[in-house]
């Protein structure tokens, strides 16, 4: 059982037969949005990413590409990485399934799940998708097709089985106890009747191929890739160490969050091969959904592939996480939208979050002599506003748990559209005249808001919340969620400020 105050989130590792796209962006910008939050709230957490090296899918790109598989995977996998620069993700570790960390923790898992009587010597014949790394019964066919629309291969070969069949039960049981298991509740209802029509065994050993880890025992064999890229969940905190401190910290897993393609690789065969080597399945599984482009399907052969870098280059860092992360309920499919992108740059982070600081530091600078102004009494309206900025946390924290981070985002806009609402209201432009005690209460009440929001918009928008927080002048030491609410810390009246400069520019296009 892990720590109580330990939180384990793991990206899926991806395929390195390709660069980065978008998918695989926004799958581990979730990751880091969360694995933030949950640090700034005191948790200790451990995030994981990395890349899915072995099988016949990686081995073809290689051969294509004219190089050894090995030299070809660090090429790639380097892709992945570099993708952790650029989008400021904060993964703990990045795990390569060719690590020999790796390799042992599977050799060891198949060691376990075989002792235990789970696997058996016997022969394949069906179909195969090298591009899903998928086995597909005849009857799951479309037109001579996998279900996805990928070409399949018959495959004749000798072949270990694992009992998946041995498990419905237990599996169900497991579904039946936890409602929460999968999310969201509408895959989880897809999961359940999968395995109430009955499991058939699952071959997991391949012999026409060699690039993979080699079966204990039986070298002809390599093990099915799925079997081998699951188990990174675990090599990665010292599988088959058990009793070692980052396995005993963070196993089971908080959150597998994945796409929805590969849903049931991680809410049927994973928790039933975990069960199988005597160890307890994760605590849930996310399946999000996907993205299109304008409204069409992304796909190579369209050449409409969106690639992560130039999102990046082209809106800003901050405001492509914003974007992917607010855009779509997570959980549900999406469509990218340039126009919709921009609206959101334009109105959301600009003109709401943005100028609200912008105006707000203005003020204190020019009425305040740029410092933090000391607050007289509190009246209603401030004290209503602040008790909005005080109460999101809580809010936030509700939907982050269920990984509802679009929620957890409209709960900050709100408290923005609130603090927007309130500077019109008070109008502290002409207070200072008449009342200038009361415009600085006034003004006060705004920074304490503003630094409520940049310490609360950090998961998602770590680079622009940092550079709110330091024109607050606000100490690094002070910018957790500890620091949030009455119980909390305030900004320090007569603390000198920088000179503000906008954070969030409006979105141009550049010139063609
Ligand atoms: O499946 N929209 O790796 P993979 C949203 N190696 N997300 C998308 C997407 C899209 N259009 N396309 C891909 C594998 N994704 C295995 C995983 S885990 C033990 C092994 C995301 O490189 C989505 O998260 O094909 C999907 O699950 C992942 O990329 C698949 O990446």
């Amino acid at each position: 059982m892990s720590a109580p105050d330990a939180f384990y989130i793991t990206t899926p590792i991806y395929y390195v037969n390709d660069v980065p796209h978008i998918g695989h962006a926004y799958t581990t910008l979730a990751c880091d949005a969360i694995a933030r939050f949950m640090r700034l709230d005191g948790r200790r957490v451990h995030f994981l990413t990395g890349t899915d090296e072995h099988g016949q899918k990686v081995e073809k790109a290689a051969r294509e590409a004219g190089m050894d598989p090995k030299a070809f995977t660090d090429r790639v996998s380097e892709r992945f990485r570099e993708l952790v620069r650029v989008m400021d993700y904060s993964p703990d570790d990045f795990i390569r399934t060719t690590e020999d960390r790796h390799v042992r923790a599977v050799q060891a898992l198949w060691t376990r799940m075989a002792e235990n009587g789970w696997i058996y010597l016997g022969k394949y014949a069906g179909w195969y998708s090298v591009r899903d790394e998928a086995y597909y019964a005849e009857s799951e066919l479309v037109d001579g097709r996998a279900p996805t629309g990928a070409p399949v291969e018959w495959v004749e070969e000798p072949s270990y089985f694992f009992r998946l069949s041995a498990f419905r039960d237990r599996l169900l049981r497991l579904y039946a106890e936890r409602p929460d298991f999968v999310g969201p509740a509408t895959r989880f209802n897809e999961v359940v009747s999968f395995v109430r029509q009955g499991l058939q065994d699952l071959s997991i050993s391949r012999t026409t191929f060699r690039w993979g880890v080699p079966v204990p025992g039986d070298p002809d064999h390599v093990i099915y890739v799925w079997v081998d890229a699951l188990t990174n969940y675990i090599s990665a905190l010292g599988y088959p160490d058990v009793d070692g401190e980052l396995f005993r910290t963070f196993w089971p897993a908080d959150v597998h969050v994945i796409g929805k393609d590969i849903l049931r690789f991680h809410a049927v065969y994973w928790p039933a091969f975990l069960l199988a080597a005597d160890l307890e399945p994760p605590r849930r599984v996310f399946a999000h959904g996907w993205w299109t482009n304008e409204g069409q399907k992304i796909s190579k052969s369209l050449g409409n592939v969106i690639d992560p870098h130039a999102l990046v280059r082209r809106y800003g860092l901050d405001q492509t996480r914003y974007y992917l992360l607010r855009e779509v309920p997570f959980g549900q499919d999406g469509d990218f939208r340039h126009e919709s992108m921009v609206r959101r740059i334009n109105h959301e982070l600009a003109n709401d979050y943005g100028n609200l600081v912008q105006r707000v530091l203005t003020m204190i600078r020019r009425y305040c002599d740029g410092r933090v102004p000391a607050p007289g009494e509190l009246a209603a309206d401030d004290e209503a506003l602040l008790a909005r900025a005080h109460g999101c946390l809580d809010a936030m924290r509700r939907h982050m748990r269920e990984q509802a981070l679009h929620r957890a985002l409209d709960e900050v806009f709100e408290v923005i559209g609130e603090a927007n609402r309130y500077v019109d209201a008070q109008a502290p432009w002409t207070l200072r005249r008449r009342d200038p005690k009361r415009a600085a209460t006034v003004l006060w009440t705004l920074a304490e808001t503003i630094r409520h929001l940049a310490i609360l918009t950090r998961p998602f928008m770590p680079a622009s919340s940092a550079r709110i927080l330091d024109l607050l002048a606000v100490p690094a030491a002070e910018r957790d969620f500890r620091a949030l609410g009455p119980g909390g810390r305030t900004l320090r009246p007569g603390t000198a400020l920088p000179e503000p400069t906008p954070v969030f520019p409006r979105h141009r296009e550049e010139p063609a």
